[in-house]
């Protein structure tokens, strides 16, 4: 089984490069994602690490002058019809990135040196030359990713107490996540705006499956929002109807700091790879501070609007296990809720929603379904903390499914039926790192 997956995975990262970048998906998404990007790179290290730094390198190319890495890189030779809402939308100052390539205001969780740090140390199977080649790529990524990490530290330190806000759900990752059901009741919602701008994922996709109208017209309204002041993140709180901690995006910030510890170390920087461990340490304490609710026994995203913790329980909750900081009371209580019958992985991994919610959605989008590439979390969690079994259950359960199913987007909970894009790229490279 394994050498026929190996096989499809490869195969759909050949079809999915463009010669300078991955797509996600051909129809549904013709550009470049942040983290996709970041996803893909760790498994195409496995095949082709030169494809694999050209990849990252593509995205910061377009990194702004603020580090801020935006959520998408636009293809100028893909059409504007093609996808919503593209670069002439967004609409972003001359001076963030390149003419050349446009790209969105808003970012995505920063997955990026965790990224880098794992290409590198897989380059060097690849002989001399990847790794001379790997070495030269860390020098140039250090200081973008540093510049990323500060934006996301300062500028983004919206509630004052350390962590990150997001300024848009798309900027989790997790769009439709039941997460910000609270925060973006409080979003004004104007449905008008779409009879201006038209929905093209439902081109390519099914609508029972893709966030709503309703949640449409909130994401073309913080859009607008965020564009009057052309991306100016002062006083953006007192101005921007939605700002949120996610759990599951300042993990990985606090993960990135650990890579970039380690990627400091081996550049021979011993002060900054210190400094970085202990901004580590700082972003988990706050993430403790902030978004564990004792009496669920969970982490919540926190509407920094309202002061007040989302009730839902989601698989972000669960992402804080990736950091090896957590203390023991929270590392315990997040094993029990990840094998309880919310999230209880057995023949299938961990879906994105409670499974015993009432408002728990089979199929639509991070409601419900289950990602292959949170499940690479967790199960990269479970390893930090020493769960091996339950690692290799869980890894076990991806390979399984991917293998009957194919490399699909996300996947119906109870069924594993593949949905969404049929040949997903951050599905087919996790796969080769899950293999590997
Ligand atoms: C959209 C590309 C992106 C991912 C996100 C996912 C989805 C875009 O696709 O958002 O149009 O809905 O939610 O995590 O980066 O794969």
């Amino acid at each position: 089984m394994s050498a026929e997956l190996w096989n499809s995975a490869a195969h759909v990262l050949e079809i999915n490069w463009t010669g300078d970048h991955m797509v996600p998906s051909r129809k549904l998404y013709p550009h470049q994602w942040s983290w996709d990007a970041a996803f893909i790179a760790i498994g195409l290290a496995y095949v082709n690490p030169t494809r694999a730094w050209r990849d990252l390198r593509s995205l910061f190319e377009a990194q702004w002058p603020d580090g801020r890495v935006p959520h998408i890189v636009f293809d100028p030779a893909t059409a504007e019809a093609d996808y919503f809402p593209g670069p002439g939308f967004w609409d972003v100052p001359a001076y963030a990135n390149r003419p050349a390539r446009g790209s969105t205001g808003i970012v995505q969780p920063p997955m990026h040196a965790i990224a880098a740090w794992d290409v590198y140390r897989h380059a060097s199977a690849h002989g001399a030359n990847c790794a001379q080649e790997a070495r030269t790529e860390l020098e140039w990524f250090y200081p973008r990713l540093v510049a990323q990490q500060q934006y996301l530290t300062g500028r983004r330190n919206l509630g004052g107490g350390g962590l990150a806000s997001i300024v848009h759900p798309w900027e989790s990752g997790l769009d439709n996540s039941p997460a910000w059901d609270e925060a973006m009741a409080n979003v004004p919602a104007d449905l008008s705006l779409l009879t201006t701008y038209q929905r093209r994922d439902l081109n390519n996709a099914d609508a029972a499956h893709r966030p709503t109208d309703l949640d449409y017209s909130r994401y073309v309204g913080l859009v607008l929002s965020y564009r009057a002041e052309r991306y100016d993140d002062h006083d953006l709180l007192d101005r921007h109807a939605f700002a949120v901690e996610c759990p599951s995006f300042n993990s990985i910030l606090a993960s990135a700091e650990l890579a970039l510890a380690q990627i400091a170390g081996e550049l021979g920087l011993s002060a900054e790879a210190a400094a970085h461990r202990e901004r580590a340490q700082r972003i988990t304490a706050a993430i403790v501070k902030r978004l564990w609710n004792a009496r669920t026994g969970t982490f919540h995203a926190l509407d920094v609007k309202t002061g007040k913790l989302s009730p839902a329980h989601c698989v972000s909750g669960l992402m804080p296990l990736m950091l090896p900081d957590l203390p023991a009371a929270a590392v315990e209580s997040i094993m029990a809720e990840a094998k309880s019958e919310k999230f209880g992985i057995s023949e299938l991994p961990a879906p994105s929603y409670d499974r015993t919610a009432p408002d728990f959605d089979t199929k639509r989008y991070w409601r419900g379904p289950l990602w292959i590439n949170v499940n690479w979390l967790l199960r990269r969690g479970l390893l930090v903390h020493g769960f091996r079994d339950e690692a290799e259950d869980l890894r076990t359960a991806m390979v399984r499914l991917v293998h009957r199913n194919g490399h699909f987007e996300y996947f119906h909970p109870e069924t594993g039926e593949g949905l969404g894009a049929p040949t997903f790229s951050w599905t087919a490279a996790l796969s080769l790192d899950l293999l590997a």
